[in-house]
């Protein structure tokens, strides 16, 4: 949390309204909810990641899963606070890990829906090698990275998804690194299911972590979304409202990409949104490790 900008957390805490107990009573979805113990949130008003955790909690519920079923593994950073409000079985890491934490999960308790939440820098800076070879290796685990192309928690320097020319408090004079196709890097490296929103199109956002939850192997939700209380104030795009206005007009649909004539897609600068991969030709991991252990548990050939 960026410790100079307004965020819940500098509110009066008379001013805030905490959740009763009888509110998360009220309906399904909120019972996925930890209770009152962890509200508010640590969010800055108006950030992104609240929408992605809606998404989650309703793909989750139209599911019919149950909070047991249901392991929610993340790093550190804005994004990776994540499970600390949700009533599932929850582990919150260390920078960069929550992949390697949930592998380690999958592979001791198969039967559970392991879903990894992390941001842009915790899944492709420090965490970009557990990223590709969790693509490789095929390994259940559903994954969502909220990509505000910065480090939001540590008062936004730049990351491997901030565009060419961009502010960061680490980039002054504007980001010379290119940024990471994150879907692209995920089919390249294997994953299963890839498809990509925004926060400003929750209802397919919901459909895709859905979607996500309900394969197999490696699956990635890239959530694209906004901080608008580092990168948007450095780089002067306005307040939350107007950043979520930026993601609906510098967006497309990948059916409407298709239309686009060869020049047309090739200058094309908006985000491509939609399901941009699906292959279910591939072993999950978790499984050929069980298969193996049985072969070596009954004396099989090697
Ligand atoms: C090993 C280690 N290195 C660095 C940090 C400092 N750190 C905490 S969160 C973070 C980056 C957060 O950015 P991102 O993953 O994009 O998440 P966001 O806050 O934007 O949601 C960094 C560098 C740390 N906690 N641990
Ligand atoms: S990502 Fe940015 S806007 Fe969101 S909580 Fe973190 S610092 Fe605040
Ligand atoms: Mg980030």
């Amino acid at each position: 949390m960026a410790e100079h900008i307004l965020g819940a957390h500098d509110l009066d805490v008379d001013e805030i309204q905490i959740p009763r107990e009888d509110w998360f009573e009220s309906s399904d979805t909120l019972q996925k909810l930890r209770k009152n113990k962890k509200f508010p949130t640590i969010w800055c008003a108006g950030c992104g990641i609240g929408i992605v955790m809606g998404s989650l909690i309703r793909a989750i519920d139209h599911l019919g899963l149950s909070n047991d079923e249901v392991a929610l593994v993340s790093g550190i950073g804005c994004t990776s606070r994540m499970p600390v409000y949700m009533d599932f079985n929850t582990m919150h890491t260390t920078h960069g890990r929550a992949l390697a934490f949930a592998t380690g999960l999958k592979i001791a308790r198969p039967h559970m829906q392991v879903i990894a939440i992390m941001g842009d820098g915790d899944a492709l800076a420090i965490g970009g090698n557990h990223f590709i070879h969790a693509a490789r290796r095929n390994i259940g685990i559903t994954s969502i990275i909220v990509n505000n192309a910065i480090y939001g928690m540590t008062g936004g320097q730049y990351s491997p998804t901030t565009p060419v020319g961009k502010q960061a408090t680490t980039a002054p004079y504007g980001n010379i690194e290119p940024p990471f196709p994150i879907c692209e890097l995920a089919i390249a490296s294997g994953a299963t299911y890839v498809a990509r929103s925004t926060v400003y199109h929750v209802l397919e956002l919901d459909k895709y972590i859905q979607e996500a939850i309900q394969k197999d192997g490696f699956s990635l939700v890239e959530a694209v979304s906004y901080c608008h209380t580092t990168y948007g104030r450095l780089n002067k795009f306005g307040t939350a409202p107007d950043m979520m206005r930026g993601l609906k007009k510098d967006s497309i649909s990948k059916s409407a990409f298709e239309k686009l004539s060869p020049r047309e897609r090739a200058e094309n600068s908006k985000i491509v949104r939609g399901v941009l991969h699906v292959d279910d030709s591939r072993e999950e991991f978790s499984r050929v490790c069980r298969q193996l252990s049985e072969r070596v548990r009954t004396g099989g050939s090697q």
